[in-house]
């Protein structure tokens, strides 16, 4: 079996450690390809960062702050001390030690010219994550957030909007600048199309999913691919399980409840779609829309736990086949 997910950052990765679990060791005629999200890219020092990519890959690597989710374990800061004795910022991102080494060898390849796929390729020999992860896109993508900040509106980068506002200003728009004239990464509608099942993790529908969706030629693909597509919801008891997701939601006009991120992504798109047992009155109207619906725990608090939710995924897609 052949399945893609789409993945952002910590959601992504979580999910995708209990789908490896679900489908045990011994699948050798099972194969996951991870679409990574690249428009929470951001350039600093100097250095390309691609924290979802990274996220997705110190965490099936055995690389992550298992507390934090995002980050090196492990981790020391101090060229990031260094550089703020130079006055040089921003001392809002909380760039490791550890990881600064990724983002050099990185940057360093992109310099020679390889493109971000080839690169994350090579990172990837040393994590070993058991699936191929492939950038959503080779060309530079970035989420900007509009924001009003004291009556005027203005752009900011992703980063600067989630990291240091905490998202606590209204976000007006979400825009992932250069993905029109972007296309997919190498290998990307190619494993869309050889593909059995589409899964969406519980990522963020807007700035995870919903970006590597913006890119030309993804979303079609999916839906021409005639393969069941099921989604899990981030969005347990109308709010985020972790994170601001209801404030990008906002900022697309879709309201912070599990049925509604169903009803966003349509059934144009979606076959299935899990939401969580506290959410189960919700099932009879994500059906109504065209969207095969179970309720079932979705709280990803162990492996475990996390292996179940992936497995009545697959069940799921199977029902919908
Ligand atoms: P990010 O890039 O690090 O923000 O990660 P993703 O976009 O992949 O996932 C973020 C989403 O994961 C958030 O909106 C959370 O609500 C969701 N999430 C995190 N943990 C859980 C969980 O245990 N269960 C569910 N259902 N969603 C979760
Ligand atoms: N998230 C934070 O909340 N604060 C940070 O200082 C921070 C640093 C950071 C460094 C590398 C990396 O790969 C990820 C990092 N993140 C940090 C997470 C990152 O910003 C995620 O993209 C967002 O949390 C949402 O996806
Ligand atoms: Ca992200």
């Amino acid at each position: 079996m052949r399945i893609v997910v789409l993945a952002g950052g910590i959601g992504g990765a979580r999910f995708l450690r209990g789908l490896q679990k679900a489908l045990g060791d011994d699948a050798p005629d099972t194969s996951i390809t991870v679409i990574g999200n690249t428009g929470d890219d951001i350039h600093l020092f100097g250095l390309k960062v691609c924290p979802d990519l990274d996220t997705v890959m110190y965490t099936l690597g055995g690389g992550i702050n298992e507390e934090q989710g995002w980050g090196r374990k492990d981790e020391t800061f101090r060229v990031k001390e260094e550089l703020a004795a130079y006055g040089v910022g921003p001392e809002w991102f909380g760039l490791g030690d550890r990881d600064f080494a990724t983002h050099i060898v990185r940057t360093q390849m992109l310099g020679a010219g390889y493109p971000l796929s080839a690169v994350t390729e090579a990172l990837c020999e040393r994590w070993k994550p058991g699936v191929r992860l492939l950038p959503m896109s080779d060309d530079r993508i970035e989420t900007h957030v509009a924001v009003d900040v004291d009556g005027e509106r203005k752009a900011i980068h992703f980063q600067e909007y989630w990291v240091r506002m905490r998202a606590s200003v209204p976000a007006q728009a979400v825009v992932p600048v250069g993905a029109d004239q972007a296309k997919p990464a190498p290998g990307v509608l190619e494993a869309i199309a050889e593909a059995d099942v589409v899964l969406f993790p519980p990522s963020n529908p807007v700035v995870s999913v919903g970006t590597i969706l913006a890119v030309p030629g993804i979303r079609e693909a999916i839906a021409d691919a005639g393969v069941p597509v099921v989604g899990l919801s981030p969005i347990v008891g109308d709010a985020p399980v972790r994170g601001m997701a209801d404030k990008v939601l906002a900022a697309v006009g879709v309201e912070s409840n599990a049925a509604a991120v169903a009803e966003h992504y349509g059934s144009g798109l979606l076959d299935g779609w899990l939401v969580d047992t506290v959410d189960a009155g919700v099932v009879e109207r994500v059906e109504s829309a065209g969207i095969r619906c179970r309720a079932v725990p979705l709280m990803m608090t162990d492996l475990d736990a996390t292996a179940r939710m992936a497995r009545e995924a697959l069940d799921l897609a199977e029902e919908v086949r």
